[in-house]
């Protein structure tokens, strides 16, 4: 099931970007890319990696190949293939490793990443996970609140954004409820 909730807009002259909170699975949201939380390899994986690379078919993998990896705070791009969205933007988070090991850094790079290919893409819409918040372990109250932050400053800072929808895809009440607060709290 699916639950949207449109929890935030930012006005960003001409337009309006809005932050939508959405509980269900990122293969399935009709944006012009989805993100997925890859590891250094770009070779899938489990998690919302190996469940984007079921959806989007055997291309993903063969263009993945071509792109020699990607780092830790990064991202790069591909087609879709058979999914809905047209793009994927594979980000790369940090494990975690304690948080003093520079991992909200890395991680709000990760999402710095997307928002700039993005931008550069003149893309409309994107739908977001949880990124670094399931195998790499990274605390979702504290990501969700990094990712949140990075998402705004990264909308605002840009004068010509053509993002009007920006989804948080949570996959469970957890992931929800963490982004749910930090939506919130960010709130004038
Ligand atoms: N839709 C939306 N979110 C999902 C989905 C889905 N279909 N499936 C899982 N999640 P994870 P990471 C959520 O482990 O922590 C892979 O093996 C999940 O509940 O996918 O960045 C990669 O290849 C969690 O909240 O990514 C890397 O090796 C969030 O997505 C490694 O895992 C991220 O969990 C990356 O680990």
């Amino acid at each position: 099931m699916i639950y949207t909730n449109n929890v935030d807009a930012i006005n960003t002259r001409p337009k309006m970007t809005q932050f939508q909170l959405i509980l269900g699975d990122i293969t399935k949201q009709v944006v012009d890319a989805i993100v997925n939380a890859a590891n250094n390899s770009l070779l899938g994986g489990g998690g919302v990696d190996g469940a984007i690379h079921r959806a989007a078919g055997p291309g993903l993998l063969k263009e993945c190949r071509q792109l020699g990896g990607c780092e830790t705070g990064s991202a790069k791009l591909t087609a879709g293939y058979q999914l809905p969205a047209r793009y994927v933007i594979h980000a790369v988070g940090p494990i975690w490793r304690g948080g003093n090991q520079g991992e909200a850094k890395q991680l709000a790079s990760a999402y710095q990443a997307v928002f700039r290919l993005a931008h550069e893409k003149q893309m409309q819409s994107i739908a977001l996970p949880a990124i670094s918040c399931g195998v790499y372990g990274y605390p979702i109250n504290q990501a969700a609140e990094i990712a949140v932050k990075t998402a705004r400053a990264c909308v605002l800072s840009s004068t010509q954004t053509c993002l009007q929808a920006v989804l948080f895809v949570c996959f469970n009440d957890e992931v929800y409820a963490a982004y749910n607060t930090a939506l919130n709290r960010g709130k004038k």
